[in-house]
């Protein structure tokens, strides 16, 4: 029998512009997604599952079934509609609304300054690769920490890795740049002295609380082993996705093999990296001040050696098979591997969840402690009977709780886990059709209904009991 700790977070997780939908009421300023989405998908973020309304109904389902923690983020353009100065009430009263809420359900609302949707105008202005928008950040932070003091659990940026690679590698977020490395380390490089100065700025004002940082992190493994070509091409996807931001978080600089890995896929690809003179010594102020670091896992890649040009297609409507990715000077992705994968071409792989932890417990010692901040099946789910009997996510979650108590058997300080989501949300590059939640959302009604993995995930957290 395996089992987690007493004391250990059961959640679910959302974002606010895949949740809260009202983009364009109540004085919310634009980010880019709402015209990004308008001109290149097939829907948009109205309605989501109007949590902005909704939330006392999702709270109360989180009471019911077993939950005890959420993720959820603050959308900077309700707080300042241009990023910056004017302050908009309606936003602000709205979050301290939904926090009471939170707490009246028992529910621990861990709460993330960024989720993907920095606002417009400064999108517009180069986004995280103007310096500027490193600032407006640290003063949206600093606003945030004064005014919202109920919250004990602050992030400063969900997945700063997916964000460079999503915005300029594969070109799918906005604003939709194509195989650009050196902006990709360059927007990897300028979030974390965000991230660093707004955590100095949390521990200096000494405010009650913790604060971390939620990185995404796929686990990649070389193909075959014993070629010298696979390794190489599974250490700098590593070091793409992983490491670089792994190191300016924990170690306040670049290691050589990192900086190595990065020279040489920029000389490949060209362009640069700009680190200015006191960078070092902003990342190195916040390398020990994290109180935790998320992790966010959902697949591990399998890489091998390419001598190509960079080629990406992303299969936004789960079409399995139909994904490619391969980047000059770095490698390929092998899906073709004795790995189940879903239809979106996500390999699952619990392992690698396992072999993350240890790594970070490994290699970055200074680190407190860690939440698995989002995991979870995107699936086409059928919806019959009022609800749906979601069978494969209930594996995929047991499967991923039972490593995380495998690395707190070996040692690694695990504290909490929150299902990538709550209710169900709709997907930035793949739509509606791609669920997650523990609570069906009808998207026309607005109505929710518990799946079948809901009631599992009540009687786990009632017990913490995994199988
Ligand atoms: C993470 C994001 C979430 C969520 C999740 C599932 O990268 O933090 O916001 O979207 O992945 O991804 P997707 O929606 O692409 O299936």
């Amino acid at each position: 029998m395996k089992k987690l700790p007493k004391d250990f977070i059961f959640g679910g997780a959302t974002a606010a512009y895949q949740a809260e939908g009202a983009t364009k009421i109540d004085g919310k300023g634009r980010v880019a997604w709402d015209t990004y989405l308008e001109k290149n998908y097939w829907y948009t973020a109205e309605p989501a599952s109007d949590f902005y309304h909704q939330y006392p109904i999702d709270l109360k389902l989180s009471e019911q079934f077993g939950i005890n923690g959420i993720r959820i983020s603050i959308a900077w353009s309700r707080i300042f509609p241009e990023g910056y100065g004017r302050v908009n009430e309606k936003g602000v009263e709205f979050y301290h609304k939904l926090f009471a809420e939170c707490f009246k359900r028992h529910v621990e609302p861990f709460v993330t300054l960024h989720h993907f949707d920095t606002p417009e105008v400064l999108h517009d202005k180069g986004d995280f690769l103007n310096r500027d928008t490193i600032e407006y950040f640290v003063q949206y932070a600093a606003f945030c920490f004064e005014e919202f003091s109920e919250v004990n659990y602050w992030t400063t940026f969900n997945e700063i890795g997916p964000i460079g690679d999503g915005q300029y590698l594969v070109g799918k977020f906005p604003p939709g740049i194509e195989y650009d490395f050196s902006k990709v380390f360059q927007s990897h490089h300028n979030m974390m002295l965000a991230h660093a100065k707004a955590v100095k700025l949390f521990k200096e004002k000494g405010y009650s609380g913790e604060i971390g940082v939620v990185h995404a992190l796929p686990t990649k493994y070389p193909c075959q082993l014993d070629n010298p070509k696979d390794v190489r091409a599974a250490e700098l996807e590593d070091i793409i996705h992983n490491k670089f931001i792994l190191d300016a978080t924990y170690l306040g600089e670049y290691s050589k093999d990192t900086m190595d890995g990065v020279k040489h896929i920029l000389s490949v690809n060209g362009g640069e990296l700009v680190i200015e003179k006191d960078d070092f010594t902003i990342l190195r102020a916040a390398k020990d001040l994290n109180d935790f670091l998320g992790i966010n896992y959902y697949m591990s890649d399998w890489m091998k050696s390419f001598e190509g040009e960079t080629l990406i297609t992303h299969n936004s409507k789960g079409e399995k098979g139909k994904a490619v990715y391969q980047l000059k000077g770095v490698g390929q992705r092998e899906f073709n591997v004795d790995v189940p994968r879903t239809d979106w071409d996500w390999m699952i792989y619990p392992k690698g969840l396992y072999d993350q932890i240890m790594r970070v417990k490994r290699d970055y010692p200074n680190y407190k402690k860690i939440y698995i901040t989002e995991n979870g099946l995107g699936y086409k789910d059928k919806f019959v009977d009022e609800t749906v009997y979601d069978d494969a996510r209930i594996d995929y979650v047991k499967q991923h709780l039972s490593v995380i108590a495998d690395a707190i058997h070996d040692g690694a300080n695990v504290k909490g886990y929150f299902l990538w989501s709550l209710m169900d949300v709709f997907s930035w590059s793949n739509g509606y059709e791609k669920r997650y939640g523990l609570f069906y959302v009808d998207f026309e009604t607005q109505k929710r209904y518990p799946k079948k993995s809901a009631y599992w995930y009540k009687q786990v957290a009632q017990t913490q009991i995994i199988d």
